[in-house]
């Protein structure tokens, strides 16, 4: 059995991460415009600084990034040639809700993204669409406290509403929100969270989750309304956790950081909270904001499919120290089997496998592999040309493992985009350094460069893999 003749290969890019033009056709401010690179960006990212306000005279990476406002119909036009079938994309809130709160839609934005779902769709690439992309408008940061205020949930069903009936017909694939589980480690990101003096971190992430959660169950709903050829998915961080050893305390350990991670996907794909979610949060004094009918809203209107990101495996360990890969969130400890990336990030295309396994056997629901990748240093040579062997061997093992998953253990796969399918800014470290595109951009960290777009030997690689569904790697 190989892969579906409709595979959905293709790749991915983020609205903050790629198009620039922050300002441009009545674009609101959002919390990713604000976060700059450098030392300060961690601390943003994780909801500890206060640092909301724009300056114009400073450089924000995301400002301009690689000006996919003005280059998206060439960068289509690539990802054709490379003969995509599909590519995610999010919208950025704020073109179409400037401040977020408003009733009546920025019409400007509306039609920007139209535009291209209609470009999209005349050259045969299916869009899949992530609503939110570690994306929220700033004024509902400062006004509402982001998603730890119930608002949110009307906000962004007022978001749903006017983007399913809008593109109604031309995008049938959804996603609520990017790497949902990432709130508790980048509250800030995930879900425009500023952390007040003193409170209770753990229980304002909580109450966060649950509006999130509630959200994307009425996202959900709105989106089989008014369509019932919408498919929606939920997105995960993915990569299991393996125990260090075969110790029971280290085995225990590997099962709780797992289902941490699934705490999410739990909800929005069987439709409750999880058992042990709901006893360790009693233990802990964390209350969920339920109010009635929230539970039947989650039970009736679970997803479609289930995306998630992979890049690595993890390792749990409960006795160890534990050290932070460069540029990662998660805790982990180092696997010794394992080689790293430039950035610290370690490489297990097995890993994968055993995820994709660990993911469809808990839920039974079709998969997409929506984020695979890897961050590197491309160098033009003399000529000009980058023959980046590096990522087409990361691309290649993991596509092979992914091939197995459904070739060998019958896991149900909808589809593959690779990340960063262009270069664009980095969401960790918010630098052009960190590379994961087919197509090279010229951009530096600083801003400079003049945007030129060169197919990089992985370009003419992944055609090819295409081009054979997988057969030729
Ligand atoms: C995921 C995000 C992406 C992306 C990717 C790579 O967590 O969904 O937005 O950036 O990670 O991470 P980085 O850019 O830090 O290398």
């Amino acid at each position: 059995m190989a892969l579906k003749k409709d595979f959905l290969w293709g790749g991915a890019t983020a609205a903050n991460q790629c198009e620039g033009g922050y300002n441009l056709d009545g674009r609101g401010l959002a919390n990713v415009d604000v976060v700059p690179h450098g030392k300060d960006r961690f601390p943003i990212i994780l909801g500890e600084m206060k640092h909301l306000d724009f300056d114009d005279t400073h450089f924000y990476p995301a400002k301009e990034a690689i000006d996919m406002y003005h280059h998206w119909k060439e960068d289509l036009a690539l990802f054709a040639e490379m003969g995509f079938k599909t590519y995610r994309m999010s919208l950025a809130w704020t073109r179409i809700f400037p401040n977020g709160d408003e009733n009546e839609p920025n019409e400007a934005g509306l039609a920007f993204y139209e535009e291209i779902f209609k470009e999209c769709q005349r050259l045969g690439i299916e869009p899949l669409v992530t609503i939110t992309h570690f994306d929220c408008p700033i004024h509902l940061i400062k006004e509402y406290g982001g998603w730890r205020n119930r608002k949110m949930v009307d906000f962004y069903e007022n978001l749903v509403r006017t983007i399913f009936t809008r593109y109604k017909g031309l995008v049938h694939y959804w996603l609520t929100f990017n790497e949902i589980n990432m709130l508790l480690h980048a509250p800030f990101m995930g879900a425009g969270i500023v952390f007040e003096e003193g409170e209770n971190k753990e229980q304002v992430k909580y109450i966060a989750a649950h509006h999130e959660l509630l959200a994307s169950a009425l996202a959900t709903k709105i989106a089989h309304e008014i369509d019932p050829e919408n498919k929606i998915g939920c997105m995960l961080a993915a990569g299991d956790f393996y125990p260090y050893d075969c110790h029971p305390d280290n085995v225990a350990e590997a099962q709780a950081k797992n289902r941490e991670n699934f705490f999410f996907i739990d909800v929005q794909s069987r439709g409750n909270y999880p058992n042990y979610a709901l006893k360790s949060l009693e233990r802990q004094g964390i209350k969920l904001p339920i109010e009635t009918g929230d539970l039947e809203i989650l039970a009736e209107n679970t997803v479609d499919f289930i995306s998630f990101s992979y890049y690595s495996s993890r390792v749990a360990k409960v006795t160890g120290e534990s050290e932070k890969s460069a540029g990662n969130i998660f805790e982990a400890v180092s696997n010794p089997y394992l080689e790293s990336s430039e950035w610290g990030w370690q490489i297990d295309p097995k890993g994968l496998r055993i995820t994709m396994n660990t993911i469809y056997d808990r839920y039974q629901k079709p998969l997409f592999i929506v984020e695979n990748g890897l961050g590197a240093v491309d160098t033009p040579d003399e000529k000009g040309e980058i023959n980046d062997n590096y990522r087409i061997a990361y691309l290649a093992a993991h596509i092979a493992e992914m091939k197995k998953a459904v070739e060998l253990d019958g896991v149900e796969l909808l589809g593959y985009t690779s990340w960063g399918c262009i270069d664009l800014v980095s969401a960790g470290t918010g630098e052009m350094s960190k590379r994961y595109g087919f197509i090279y951009v010229d951009r530096d960290d600083v801003g400079n460069g003049s945007l030129k777009r060169t197919a990089k030997k992985s370009f003419y690689w992944y055609k090819k893999v295409i081009a054979t569904n997988g057969e030729d790697l």
